[in-house]
């Protein structure tokens, strides 16, 4: 089925009960709408990023006052992904501030982390930059779960924020990580300044990736000190629901995840994101540098709702 770009602008623009409506009867038609996957974060290599993206606390355009620091050895990351599953997380994710993959002892190193994260039964997901085609086949043969690379905005939009590195950089990484027969893990940040029409052409794009994103990872700009989009004005909660709802539609498959942002979002919006179609979040008190609503909060939030977390006997094979 093709997508046209008018009927993502059509959906978006319905009344806001009538489209959570819809989105929530393709959440029902496709998952168990009470389950919610919990995933957990984890930065391999903060900060010193050379890209320019105005959003990123560990950009080097950007004062954040950020310490750089080195690649972490696999005996941490695979105790963070040990206490990970002991928290009734099911996917382990785990970002390096690189702009690119460098083949060497450290890419070496991430391939082993990949290997001893899937050997625990967890689903594995990284987040590394640009990657080539043979890089993509390697993470694959490690048996990595899903490769996390954001279009984070329309096309239009794009050099507003970042200038050291263009969409079509985007989707050839996109297009690598396809051929390689791994899982796209694909979405955007909300809330950077852009326009509705900015979000309509994302989702446009997201929904028409071959093969559709496995995971749509929702982030609301998280105002870092330092950014130069440390003082945007913060985005109408509804544009927030929306882009949940239309993701749901236009891609019934996928997890739609609540990523960064939700601490400054109240319970009862993410109640409504949870109707609207979302069904996974990032739990855990840090993100990747900044901080997150901690396992209490959320475990708090999940019986208030009676949600269940979605059980390892589900995650990816
Ligand atoms: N360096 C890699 C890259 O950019 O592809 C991977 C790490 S990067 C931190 C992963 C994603 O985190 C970005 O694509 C962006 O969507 C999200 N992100 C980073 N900083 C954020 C912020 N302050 N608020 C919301 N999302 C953010
Ligand atoms: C994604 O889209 N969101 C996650 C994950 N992919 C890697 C990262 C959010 C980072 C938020 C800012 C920070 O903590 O530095
Ligand atoms: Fe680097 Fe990724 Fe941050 Fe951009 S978002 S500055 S590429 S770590």
């Amino acid at each position: 089925m093709t997508i046209d770009l008018s009927y993502v602008e059509e959906l978006y623009g319905k009344p806001l009960l009538d489209l959570v409506y819809e989105a929530a009867s393709v959440q029902r038609a496709h998952h168990d709408a009470n389950e919610v996957q919990l995933c957990t974060l984890q930065s391999i290599k903060t900060g010193g990023c050379t890209e320019d993206c105005k959003y990123c606390s560990q950009s080097i355009h950007n004062p954040t006052g950020l310490a750089k620091e080195s690649l972490l050895n696999v005996d941490e990351v695979l105790e963070g992904a040990r206490q990970a599953k002991e928290s009734g997380s099911t996917r382990y994710c785990m970002g390096a501030a690189w702009p690119r993959v460098i083949d060497g002892r450290a890419f070496d190193r991430v391939i082993e982390m990949v290997q001893g994260v899937r050997k625990m039964g967890l689903e594995a997901c990284v987040t590394l930059g640009m990657l080539t085609g043979d890089q993509a086949q390697r993470l694959k043969e490690a048996g990595l779960t899903a490769y996390n690379h954001n279009l984070d905005t329309s096309e239009d939009f794009y050099p507003e924020i970042i200038t050291t590195r263009s969409y079509q950089d985007r989707l050839d990484t996109i297009a690598h990580v396809a051929e390689a027969g791994i899982s796209l893990c694909c979405g955007g940040i909300l809330g950077m300044g852009e326009g509705r029409e900015d979000r309509i052409k994302l989702l446009h794009r997201l929904a028409t990736l071959d093969p559709q994103p496995e995971s749509v990872p929702v982030n609301a700009l998280v105002p870092v000190e330092g950014t130069p989009l440390a003082d945007v004005e913060p985005l109408d909660i509804f544009e927030w629901i929306r882009v949940i709802a239309v993701a749901r539609i236009l891609m019934p498959k996928a997890m739609v995840r609540l990523s960064a942002g939700r601490l400054s979002i109240s319970r009862e919006a993410q109640a409504l994101a949870f109707m609207a179609g979302a069904n996974a979040i990032f739990t855990g008190d840090k993100l990747l540098t900044t901080p997150n609503p901690g396992g209490d909060t959320d475990r708090g939030l999940m019986e208030a709702l009676g949600l269940k977390a979605r059980p390892s006997n589900k995650a990816a094979a």
